[in-house]
């Protein structure tokens, strides 16, 4: 019996938990003693990140539970975002600056001898995404959690995030990222909110007591969704939002025929394969995978994510679905969980008996897509085949909404067969696939590119069918990134320099950094302000050299290209761009040369064998490169192993000059080139995806343009020939002479033939050489531009002044009155 006294643990007020901690000093040293049981004077720093982790996410909890009750007492649009990837990095500094407790975090550390620095870097990066749709996701958390909306993520907890790279002869070699090993110290494990997910099966066909045929998806295979809840603090709010990540378990049944046969390795079998759902991340950016595992984490997080949020409308509304359009929207990331279209008409349908055509008004009322890539090899297609065999029932539903569609289609355009052939959401052949960005376009009330080139392309290209029919549904909302990681944290000596100057506003309200327009003008600012790069310049310089042993002359010119590894994003063009300089040292062609140290960081896909390659070949150039004393203080070039968020934050703030030479019209959006300039880097770039806008933004004065645009890319096509463009320009014929002759693999002769024939074929897509004599001026540019400090000090002020677009509070502003139709919920 409960006496009267007795009080259940939520009746815990913010006030009365303010009394329950202690000091942070003293809920530090509490956690030492108690939590993990360190008594010794001294101890490994990873305890002190634990407790530290620990009494920070013990503060934060009062504000998460306050978030939550104001979200469900609301009657505000609640906006789920899904997505297969959340690439959040670090959570340490960014809980300790969000609450404000940075001097807190450092006295409490002082006693015992150890810096917050020190501590923050025993914290493993939640690696749960391949690169910038997932570090886009994270980013956008952070914006709705500073501007207090409404929004909860929801992912999949992989036990193995992104895999850990490193380079043995050169070549790329991959480990597994066994991030929870010590524990995951800001997660709450939820098990009452358990769901179950079903698989397999088949259906049937049914009569209700009306006479109304329905259908029963029967005889599955079933596992349970395990919800893990992240806190995502906002900025000194008091808000604390969600992120939901699920994991897999098998349900506890074990197959009881199996197990009562004696057959008890079998039963158990059945256990093991439902953990392998959430067991690893899919390491492949910016391509398809076609993997049944891969089709089972998608419909996993889908259906678990749309049953809890059935499950919470239930318990407050009942069974009254008539508003659930209205106050909820699900953004999906890409097709990844696209999924949720048919997942939510099967549990609007089958679980809650709503009729179709209420099912679908709903269903496309919240349902709203984003797209991030052109590139054929990305869009998803899986088999129908695969799709009745893992989820009879959604395909049925899929060919219902494909039918229904395509007699709108004919009702529109009588006689056009050819129209419906091309928008079905079925590519016909001999075996047929479901093609998912189009059921994700006709499931959504809103589709959107991530910078206005790719949206312009997605509207006249890929999608041109589409937006004939509804032209309203496109919108752009171009990528952001927050300042608050990637500036105020990651910069702090650039961070005070603002706060000093322009005040400390900025933080959230990125568009304040134009008051620094004026100050370029100021030689005595611009000093300041060379400072602080040359700062960070040493401090990247310490980290090059821990990670590769090569030294880097602090007075030469950092320029920079960190990003996934890909054809497109033209890693091999930096590299000839580097061969020509050597090139040009060798022949003693040095007179008006900027020394330069060039970083080239980024993982390859496992499975992307020329992407490795490019890999090799960056390595090879170095060694030999580093290794000539020629090259002393004029040339360095290093491949940065294992790139990651928390390398990142280390390697913005020291780059001078950003690399972002995609071939135009391939590269959605980009958000690293967003990073760079916040924090005063000069972009040398093509005009593709949002480098076209950080131009705009800049002024064309202070970016190095080179390139084709992708009109001029499409025209290229017709008649391109590299070896007509070789032929014709002594420098770049030396320079393929030099790949060709062997000089970077003499140990190793034709192993980059892959890569050099690949540069001389006329139907090479990424128009390599075409590009490469206006990136070698746009590069003698920027040097000549280098040689002028109070120019190029001046140009990198007024980068960073004008990168406030660039906030994602901006984007999620717009993502917020444009899309959701959600507004902040304030504190009482
Ligand atoms: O999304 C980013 C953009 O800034 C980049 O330009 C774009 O390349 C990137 C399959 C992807 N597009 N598609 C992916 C990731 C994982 C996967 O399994 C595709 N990533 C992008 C943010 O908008």
């Amino acid at each position: 019996m409960l006496d009267q006294t007795s009080m259940a643990p939520a009746d815990i007020s913010l006030e009365d938990s303010n009394n329950l901690l202690a000091s942070l000093p003293d809920e530090l040293r509490r956690h030492l003693y108690y939590t993990l049981g360190i008594h010794d004077k001294e101890s490994d720093p990873t305890y002190y990140y634990r407790a530290l982790a620990t009494a920070v996410r013990d503060r934060l909890v009062p504000y998460w539970r306050e978030t939550r009750e104001r979200f469900r007492e609301s009657d505000q649009r609640r906006v789920h975002y899904f997505s297969l990837e959340f690439l959040l990095g670090r959570s340490l500094n960014n809980a300790v600056q969000n609450l404000d407790l940075d001097e807190a975090s450092r006295e409490a550390l002082h006693r015992y001898g150890v810096t917050l620095e020190e501590v923050a870097e025993e914290e493993p990066d939640a690696g749960l995404g391949n690169g910038g749709l997932g570090r886009l996701a994270a980013c956008f958390l952070d914006s709705c959690a500073n501007l207090q909306l409404p929004v909860a993520g929801y992912g999949i907890r992989y036990e193995f995030g992104m895999f850990h790279q490193s380079i043995e002869a050169g070549r790329q070699v991959e480990a597994p990222d066994h991030w929870l090993r010590d524990g995951n110290f800001w997660e709450i494990e939820r098990p009452e909110h358990t769901r179950t997910i079903k698989m397999y099966g088949h259906t049937e066909r049914c009569m209700d007591e009306n006479g109304t045929p329905y259908s029963r998806w029967v005889g599955t295979h079933d596992l349970l969704a395990v919800p893990y809840d992240m806190p995502i603090p906002g900025y000194k709010n008091d808000t604390v939002n969600t992120l939901r990540l699920w994991k897999a378990e098998a349900t506890d049944v074990f197959d009881l025929e199996e197990f009562n046969s004696g057959n008890y390795p079998d039963a158990v079998v059945q256990k093991n394969n439902a953990d392998q759902i959430s067991m690893v991340l899919y390491p492949n950016d910016a391509s398809e995978n076609g993997k049944e595992l891969r089709l089972k984490q998608q419909y996993f997080l889908v259906s678990a994510s749309l049953q809890d949020v059935l499950a919470k409308w239930v318990e407050q509304y009942g069974d009254d679905f008539s508003d659930f359009g209205r106050l909820n929207c699900f953004q999906l990331n890409d097709t990844h969980p696209a999924c949720a279209v048919p997942e939510l008409m099967r549990l609007l349908m089958d679980e809650h008996k709503v009729d179709w055509d209420t099912a679908w008004q709903i269903t496309t009322r919240c349902m709203a897509y984003t797209n991030h890539t052109l590139l054929p090899e990305a869009l998803e297609r899986w088999s129908v085949a695969l799709f009745s065999r893992l989820l009879p029932r959604l395909l049925e539903i899929i060919f219902e909404i494909n039918e229904r569609f395509l007699s709108q289609v004919a009702k529109k355009h009588p006689g056009d067969t050819e129209l419906r052939r091309r928008v079905s959401l079925v590519e016909e052949g001999d075996q047929p696939h479901i093609r998912m960005a189009y059921l994700c376009i006709v499931g959504s009330f809103s589709v959107n590119g991530v910078a206005h080139l790719h949206t312009e392309l997605l509207k006249s290209g890929l999608f041109s069918d589409f937006y004939h029919i509804w032209p309203e549904k496109f919108n752009n909302k171009t990528n952001g990134v927050t300042q608050r990681r990637w500036l105020s944290h990651c910069n702090p000596g650039l961070r005070d320099l603002l706060n000093e100057t322009i005040g400390t506003e900025w933080d959230s309200e990125m568009e304040q950094m134009k008051k620094l327009i004026p100050l370029a003008e100021d030689p005595a600012f611009r000093k300041r302000w060379a400072e602080v790069k040359q700062e960070n310049k040493r401090r990247l310089a310490d980290y090059v050299l821990e990670n590769t042993g090569v030294e880097f002359n602090e007075a030469a010119m950092f320029d920079v290209q960190v990003k996934r590894i890909h054809e497109y994003k033209r890693q091999l063009l930096n590299v000839l761009h580097v061969i020509h300089l050597y090139d040009r040292i060798c022949r003693g062609e040095t007179k008006d040369m900027v020394s330069r140290c060039v970083l080239i960081g980024g993982k390859a896909a496992p499975g992307y064998h020329v992407a490795k390659l490019i890999v090799k070949l960056i390595n090879n150039v170095a060694s030999v490169i580093n290794a000539d004393p020629k090259t002393k203080d004029l040339l360095r070039l290093v491949f940065f192993p294992n790139y990651r968020v928390s390398s990142m934050e280390i390697i913005c703030p020291g780059t001078e000059l950003s690399e972002q030479i995609s071939t135009a019209g391939k590269e959605a959006s980009g958000t690293g080139n967003m990073k760079f300039m916040m924090n005063g880097a000069i972009t040398i770039g093509t005009l593709d995806g949002a480098n076209i806008e950080i131009r705009d933004q800049a002024g064309a004065e202070n970016f190095f343009l080179f390139g084709l645009d992708a009109k001029g890319v499409e025209v290229a096509k017709q008649k391109y020939d590299p070896n007509a463009i070789i032929a014709a320009d002594t420098d770049i014929q030396r320079v393929m002479e030099m790949l060709e002759g062997g000089m970077f693999n003499e140990q190793e002769p034709g192993i980059f033939d892959l890569l050099t024939t690949g540069l001389r074929n006329p139907h090479d897509q990424w128009l390599t050489i075409a590009d490469l004599r206006s990136y070698i001026n746009a590069q003698v540019e920027a040097s000549k531009t280098y040689l002028d400090s109070e120019k190029w000090n001046r140009m990198s002020i007024l980068n960073a002044a004008n990168s406030g677009w660039f906030s994602s509070d901006r984007t999620i502003q717009q993502y917020a009155d444009e899309i959701w139709g959600a507004k902040p919920l304030q504190d009482s």
